[in-house]
């Protein structure tokens, strides 16, 4: 690749082994369970984090609204992060397609929901109000800069959800780098929970993906649920085999991306103007100081115009960019970053 594209860990393309492992993939249609890739992935994928069963989904906002979908009834309340993924950045198809009204409790800096936040969140049975069916964690927590939720506070949250009679879905996009901060294994993390969605187009570099894991019954109403919102596909086996890659090669080497984003974070905090703002897992976000005779689209447009570099501010707030660091970006290319951004500043 002659550029270095930090925008997201979603811009991964798949690697050669992917590549070949799709065009060699066996596949069959997958809606009449023929598919024996995705039916590996899908076996491999419950197997992984202890549950009974997985359906592969096109992508991880598809994931969390097959959970909901499955998991509540239309004018029912799901408790979530008022900056979660699910809310902010899924079209609110939770509330759109679901009719599930969504209840928001402040997301902390550490990336965790307060109990005593959720257990005020928690309606009454009165008929005035909807019934609360789930509540929701994010692991990493991506607008909170990629921050991992650790096993013992995912467990409180599951022992607090089965004493008050709730679901807990975690969306764990990136649970395999939660897992790689904390050297544990991802099974470990979701101890409690009753259904994870987990994508395999990020740092796994899949093309595309994502695996939605529970009891044999929700994924039934999974399945069921994805159906309707268009996602069942056929031949999917091609995009299996380069997830099944993802699932078992993959992981390990998400420590390799946490370290870049260290030393990246660390290369460019020493560059005058740049404050870094923080640096978790793979995610780096900065800003430019006032002393800066430059915007941010400026800035940003200038690497990618004099050094093909792509870095995007983020939308989330004003004045920050947001970096991840992937399979695709190595030592060298943390290196040139750093240069690239000297070069322009200076
Ligand atoms: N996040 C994307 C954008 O949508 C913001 C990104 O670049 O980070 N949960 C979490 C925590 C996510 O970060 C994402 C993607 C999703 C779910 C949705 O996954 P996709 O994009 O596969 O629908």
């Amino acid at each position: 690749m002659n550029y270095i594209d930090l925008r997201s860990d979603t811009v991964t393309h798949p690697t050669p082994e992917m590549r070949e492992a799709m065009a060699n993939a066996q596949v069959g249609d997958d809606v009449y369970h023929d598919d024996p890739t995705v039916n590996q992935l899908e076996a491999d994928a419950a197997a992984m984090f202890g549950k009974e069963a997985a359906v592969f989904v096109t992508s991880g906002t598809q994931g969390n609204l097959c959970a909901l979908l499955a998991h509540c009834q239309r004018g029912e309340s799901a408790i979530i992060g008022d900056t979660s993924h699910i809310f902010r950045y899924e079209q609110g198809g939770m509330a759109q397609l679901g009719g599930i009204l969504p209840h928001t409790v402040p997301v902390q800096d550490d990336a965790t929901l307060r109990l005593s936040d959720l257990e005020a969140a928690i309606n009454p049975d009165d008929e005035h109000k909807p019934v609360t069916r789930l509540v929701a964690l994010e692991n990493t927590h991506n607008s909170a800069g990629g921050i991992p939720v650790s096993a013992d506070y995912t467990r409180l949250v599951a022992q607090f959800a089965r004493r008050n009679g709730l679901i807990l879905h975690i969306d764990g996009a990136r649970i395999f780098n939660a897992a790689a901060a904390f050297g544990l294994d991802a099974k470990s993390l979701v101890d409690g929970a009753d259904s994870l969605s987990f994508c395999l187009s990020k740092g796994l570099c899949a093309p595309a993906g994502s695996v939605l894991v529970g009891e044999r019954d929700f994924i039934r109403r999974a399945r069921r649920a994805r159906k309707a919102l268009g996602g069942s596909m056929r031949q999917a086996g091609v995009l299996a085999a380069a997830g099944l890659l993802a699932l078992h090669t993959m992981r390990d080497r998400l420590i390799d991306d946490h370290e870049n984003a260290q030393l990246l974070a660390e290369g460019l905090s020493e560059i005058p103007g740049i404050a870094i703002n923080s640096q978790h897992t793979n995610f780096v976000f900065f800003s430019l100081s006032a002393a800066v005779d430059m915007t941010l689209d400026e800035f940003v447009g200038a690497l990618r115009q004099e050094y093909n570099i792509y870095m995007s501010p983020y939308a989330g707030e004003q004045g920050q960019v947001r970096l991840r660091t992937h399979y695709w970006i190595d030592r060298e290319a943390i290196n040139k970053i750093i240069a690239a951004v000297n070069a322009v500043l200076t």
